[in-house]
């Protein structure tokens, strides 16, 4: 088995010191960052992403799975940079204005790191304004916002709006998601994608990203 289809392997069990000590065996191989990250780390995440949408894996599994992603990534970061390797995009993400909930925020942000995107998190409690002036400053072309209480979700409508109103308007796209939200509340607020799920949310981000 290649080192990075070991790398893989381990990141889907989620033996985080075995990922970063392949990590740096692979560096040692001479095997490039882009190779690293795109056919050990993010080949692993994927398939993470694609059984716990399945229902094959659960929530601690996908979270054991991204820390591991995350140690592989402690290496190999500073490499990325230098070997101007670029994220496949910006995503703004947090937990709208009013909700405090942010177990499937984090969740969805991780599968979006572990597909390529650079995660800015702006939390929980986040008002309208904060995800658009964290677009413009960032240069983030999606604005990702989650709610799990009926009385929050419609202040997805609020994002929706300031974005519109904004200098972004046309520049940057929104995806909603979170327990109450439903593709057809996608559609009446105008955003523009839904995802139920957070390695959905990783499919949709490549799609509008894209
Ligand atoms: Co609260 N809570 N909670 N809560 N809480 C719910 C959501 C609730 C359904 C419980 C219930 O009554 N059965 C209910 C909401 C009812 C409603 O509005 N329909 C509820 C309530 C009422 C409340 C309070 C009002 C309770 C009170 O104080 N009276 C209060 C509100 C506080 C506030 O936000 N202002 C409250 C507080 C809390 C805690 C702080 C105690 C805690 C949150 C801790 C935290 O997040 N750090 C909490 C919790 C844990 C829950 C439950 C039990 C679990 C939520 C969770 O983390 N699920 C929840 C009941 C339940 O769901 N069984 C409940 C796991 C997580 C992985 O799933 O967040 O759905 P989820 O994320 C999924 C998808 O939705 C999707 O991907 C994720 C992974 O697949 N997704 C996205 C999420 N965001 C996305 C964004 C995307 C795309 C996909 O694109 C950007």
């Amino acid at each position: 088995m290649s080192v990075l289809d070991e790398m893989s392997e381990n990141l889907i069990k989620g033996k985080a010191n075995d990922v970063k000590a392949l990590v740096q065996k692979a560096l040692d191989e001479g095997q490039a960052p882009a190779d690293i990250l795109n056919k050990g780390l993010l080949a692993g995440m994927s398939v993470v992403g694609a059984r716990f949408k399945k229902n094959e894996v659960y929530v601690p599994e996908v979270l054991i799975a991204a820390r591991a992603m995350k140690a592989g990534m402690e290496v190999l970061k500073p490499l990325l940079a230098s070997a101007g390797v670029e994220p496949v995009g910006k995503v703004v993400l947090g937990t709208v204005k009013g909700d405090l909930h942010d177990i499937g925020k984090n969740l969805v942000g991780m599968m979006l790191e572990g597909a390529g995107f650079q995660v800015i998190d702006v939390g929980i409690d986040a008002d309208a304004q904060k995800f658009v002036d964290q677009a413009r400053e960032t240069g983030a072309t999606l604005i990702g916002a989650s709610a799990l209480l009926t009385t929050t979700m419609t202040n997805m409508k609020e994002v929706v709006e300031t974005l519109k109103k904004s200098d972004l308007a046309g520049k940057v796209k929104i995806m909603i998601g979170g327990a109450p939200v439903t593709q057809a509340f996608c559609e009446e607020i105008g955003a523009d994608g839904y995802a139920p799920d957070a390695a959905s949310a990783a499919d949709k981000a490549k799609e509008l990203a894209g």
